[in-house]
């Protein structure tokens, strides 16, 4: 990668795990004030801090991870970034850094309690909103340089198929542009007018739908870009190859076509959505779930072909294959044998009936921190032991290795703990993103303190993990050995089938994926528009 464009991508991934940083220490405060243990200062309170650990980790640290690893991607895969696309990424950082300053001041200033979903009734600071606004306008700038870099390769290169990793990333962005649509009009429409006082009313249902919009795509713009690692770099290092390039390219066409008509599995239980497009939602919910299964399908043969290759036998012999004790390896997938389980959670949580006793119980929480925060965050973890030292011309050491396998325990067991607590309290009907109480010594609700406490102690291991990543972050970052790391981009096996062109017609799944918002949001959006529900504003003022 040339170095201007590693230094860019660097600059990205600086910021995500300083967001990372902070966000942990929120995380393990919340915590401990949830489950009773510790008492916070007058000057601060449980929902701000809980905000600031949704907002740090799930918006700011993924973001800025995502747009930094897949512009070194695009850059190595497309022979380097035009001046355009160079510009662009960083005058893209720029508005990200400012509008997440923005959105942390605020946070911090009491003044941004409404949680990491921030849709009505809960009312912010319009700074916020403004400062969340810039953060999103500047992934856009930043994916139209990625945008650029990926059209000027295929025109120099007529009748071929792009590059894997940059085709999977100009997927992921697309996905992003268009989830990115529906929390733009509700911020800038709903969110800043009522903010600033400008109208009296917001039409809350109609914020929730444009944020949930959002809100799903946003989970598949996590995923996919460990979906990039999983496809593309997991089989270099194993020392296999690609098992399809056709399929892979498949599941991600799938990803953007079915992750955005879905929303309505947020708001299941929401009394203002007919029984008839939530059955619709439900419906393509499962349809999405077939690209992680086409992912699981892949995976395996990769494990199996490269452990066949190295001389394994019988049925399962190629699990001894792996190379287990390589953290790029390792981490990555802990983090797909997790995404097993929380994979299976979201299934559950998508059946109507079943999250009628799931929806908005500490469940959903261990649901979200078994995907994202284990499946995705240990592949970002994974990456990171290669990326970094790739970025600045130094090597991941024999004992950072061995501690970043630590690292991967540590983090893992904690999240067992943590989620697995999670998951059985909401079984009891244990609510999420409640502050510490005993709803009056009711004894149902001393009951699950023991939960609290187990709960507790994976946070608390949780914390110290994702120190220790920071740590080996630093040392990787400034600290360790010069020398070359391999970037790892996998072959395509050698007698592979050509790949079908159709799949990278985006004229064509562009219109299929408009048809389906349409179909999907089309008439609950003007129906919604048109018989606001009682107490919500007429249309003309929204
Ligand atoms: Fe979810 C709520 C449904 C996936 C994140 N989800 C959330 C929230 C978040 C989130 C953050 O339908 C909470 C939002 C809030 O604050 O309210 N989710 C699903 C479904 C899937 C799913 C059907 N979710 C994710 C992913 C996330 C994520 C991925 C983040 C990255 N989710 C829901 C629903 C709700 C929800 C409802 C609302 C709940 C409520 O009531 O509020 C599916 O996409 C899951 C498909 C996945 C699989 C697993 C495939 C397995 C693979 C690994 C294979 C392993 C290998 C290793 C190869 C079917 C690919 C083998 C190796 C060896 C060595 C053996």
């Amino acid at each position: 990668i040339p170095k201007r464009d590693a230094s860019m991508s660097l600059a990205y991934i600086v910021i995500a795990f300083f967001a990372f940083g902070i966000g942990a220490i929120a995380g393990l405060l919340q915590g401990l004030v949830r489950g009773g243990m510790i008492e916070l200062p007058d000057w601060m309170n449980y929902y701000q801090i809980l905000t600031a650990h949704g907002v740090l980790m799930a918006l700011v640290f993924t973001t800025f991870f995502i747009i930094g690893f897949m512009i070194s991607g695009i850059s190595k895969t497309t022979g380097g970034l035009s001046t355009f696309s160079f510009r662009a990424g960083w005058i893209g950082w720029a508005l990200m850094f400012f509008g997440t300053a923005m959105v942390v001041a605020t946070i911090l200033l009491n003044d941004a309690s409404v949680l990491y979903t921030f849709y009505a009734p809960l009312k912010a600071s319009p700074w916020f909103y403004i400062g969340a606004a810039l953060l999103i306008v500047g992934t856009w700038v930043a994916a139209l340089g990625m945008f650029s870099a990926y059209r000027r390769w295929r025109k120099n290169n007529p009748g071929k198929m792009s590059p894997l990793f940059a085709f999977m990333s100009i997927a992921t962005l697309v996905l992003w542009m268009i989830a990115t649509l529906g929390v733009a009009a509700e911020v800038l429409f709903q969110l800043i007018p009522w903010s600033f006082g400008w109208v009296a009313e917001v039409n809350v249902l109609l914020s929730r739908m444009l944020f949930w919009y959002f809100g799903h795509p946003l989970v598949y713009f996590w995923l996919m870009p460990a979906y990039i690692a999983w496809y593309v770099c997991i089989p270099k290092i194993i020392g296999g190859k690609l098992f399809s390039d056709s399929l892979a390219r498949l599941a991600f066409i799938l990803l953007v076509l079915f992750s955005i008509p879905v929303g309505f599995h947020h708001q299941l239980m929401e009394p203002g959505i007919s029984e008839k497009w939530k059955f619709i939602h439900v419906i393509l919910t499962l349809a999405v779930v077939v690209p992680s299964l086409l992912t699981a399908f892949s995976m395996f043969a990769v494990f199996e072909t490269a452990g066949r290759r190295r001389g394994a036998k019988g049925l399962f012999g190629w699990f001894t294959k792996l190379p287990w004790k390589d953290v790029r390896f390792f981490a990555p997938m802990v983090g797909m044998l997790m995404f097993i389980p929380a994979g299976i959670g979201g299934i559950i949580n998508a059946s109507n009936q079943m999250n009628a006793v799931v929806h908005n119980t500490i469940w959903v929480v261990g649901h979200f921190h078994l995907t994202v925060a284990t499946s995705v965050v240990l592949t970002f973890f994974g990456i990171s032991y290669w990326l970094v030292p790739a970025l600045t011309g130094r090597k991941l050491t024999k004992w950072v290795n061995r501690l970043g396998i630590i690292q991967t325990l540590i983090w893992s067991v904690g999240m067992l703990f943590m989620s697995g607590a999670m998951h059985f309290m909401g079984l009891l009907g244990v609510p999420r993103r409640t502050d510490y109480t005993t709803y009056m010594d009711s004894e149902m609700a001393l009951g699950w303190i023991p939960y609290y406490q187990q709960m507790a102690i994976g946070g608390a291991l949780l914390f110290v993990g994702g120190m220790l990543m920071i740590g080996i972050f630093i040392y990787l970052l400034c600290f360790a050995p010069k020398g070359q790391e391999e970037y790892p981009i996998a072959e395509m096996e050698q007698n592979a089938e050509q790949t079908p062109r159709i799949l990278e017609r985006w004229r064509i799944w562009l219109t299929v994926a408009a048809v389906l918002i349409l179909l999907a949001y089309g008439y609950p959006i003007f129906d919604i528009l048109q018989n606001p529900a009682p107490g919500s504003p007429p249309l003309r003022t929204w």
